[in-house]
């Protein structure tokens, strides 16, 4: 067993490179052993491209080998055709004798009918190695799969008094009337929240944060994919010149009415404002495939969620300033948390098991 958790933990590793990249996908790693020596390795790295094992497979040079070999992959090889066709095919085609699987996949269209044939072609199945990290490495895709909505990250920065802006006069007599967001955090800290951004499939804000900052939500300060912008606007007031309305990317803007047509990158939808609008939106969210949403506030959008017990995770960084005045920011039993420190700043993480 110690064995197999070890080509396991190689299996995670690989998958991590595909974070950011996979989406719809989950992400999956695989290697290839043959007398306790690795002789093929690979991961998923987008949908549409070939899964983790087909690389593993394509990688052995000797591919007599594989049929003394044993793959190990970090979720179970698929038994669809999807984009591509199903993984343990290609095994079962190359006769592999053993398969290590660290879990089930959720999706509905797999859910174990690939363990089934694999086992059916004669094939051993060592099921369950190193679980619990390989679901966690899907946390996104799992709660998607089996939640039936997206894994929902909250992120906001406080000042050491609790605030998350100054207030609007304060604001003015610092900046003038230009629109800028106050970094309450270092720009480590803001570096970090643009590779978060890389890593989740949408961010989405409130009315009063696209009014205050016109924020454009992209990645400039890391590289990888710009996710898809979330914006509430139920009365339809966030002027057509502001950013998140330039077509850059995908966005989303939610209203209680729609007045406007769709463009190529931008789609309007709608909801019921007099209603909970937390399960309203994972609904939608769910409805356009997004699997993670990182909600970056304001204060009110975040206690909506958190009021709504509809969130998975809390990254909130601790700032050394004090504002005296202004947003106070959401409030949140950190029932368990873990403490970071970036530079002078301090960042709780917080992870909800409810
Ligand atoms: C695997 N290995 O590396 C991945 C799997 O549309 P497709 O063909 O890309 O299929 C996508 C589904 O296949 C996805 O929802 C998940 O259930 C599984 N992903 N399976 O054997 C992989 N990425
Ligand atoms: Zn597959």
């Amino acid at each position: 067993m110690e064995i197999h958790e070890k080509y396991l933990r190689r299996c995670i590793e690989l998958a991590k490179n595909g974070l950011g990249t996979t989406y719809p996908n989950p992400l999956v790693g695989s290697v290839i052993v043959y007398n306790d020596q690795i002789i093929g390795e690979g991961w998923h790295k987008k949908a549409g491209e070939p899964h983790a094992e087909v690389n593993a497979i394509h990688s052995v040079k000797d591919k007599s080998l594989l049929q003394k070999a044993t793959i190990y992959v970090s979720l179970e090889p698929c038994s669809h055709f999807g984009k591509t066709p199903p993984c343990c095919d290609l095994i079962i085609q190359n006769k592999i004798p053993n398969v290590v699987i660290g879990t089930v996949d959720p999706n509905e269209k797999v859910a174990g009918k690939g363990i089934r044939k694999l086992i059916e072609a004669g094939i051993k199945v060592t099921v369950g190695v190193l679980e619990n990290e390989c679901n966690e490495l899907n946390k996104r895709f799992f709660t998607f799969h089996q939640k039936k909505r997206p894994y929902l990250i909250l992120k906001w920065a406080e000042s050491q008094d609790g605030f998350i802006a100054p207030n609007i006069i304060s604001r003015k007599e610092q900046y003038g009337s230009e629109k800028k967001p106050v970094w309450i955090t270092n720009p480590y800290s803001r570096q970090l929240v643009h590779k978060w951004r890389s890593e989740e499939q949408a961010i989405l804000i409130g009315t009063k944060t696209a009014l205050e900052d016109n924020p454009k939500l992209d990645v400039r300060d890391w590289t990888g994919n710009h996710p898809v912008r979330v914006i509430l606007d139920q009365n339809n007031r966030i002027p057509k010149t502001n950013h998140i309305f330039d077509n850059q990317t995908k966005t989303v803007i939610i209203c209680g009415k729609i007045t406007d047509a769709d463009s190529k990158n931008t789609i309007f939808e709608s909801i019921d404002f007099e209603q909970n609008i937390a399960p309203q939106l994972t609904k939608l969210l769910f409805k356009h495939q997004i699997q993670s949403v990182i909600i970056e506030g304001g204060s009110q959008t975040l206690q909506t969620f958190i009021d709504a017990n509809l969130w998975d995770e809390a990254r909130v960084f601790i700032g050394n300033s004090i504002l005296g005045d202004g947003i106070k920011a959401p409030i949140l039993a950190r029932k368990q948390f873990k403490k970071h420190w970036i530079d002078r700043d301090e960042l709780i993480i917080s992870r909800n098991h409810d």
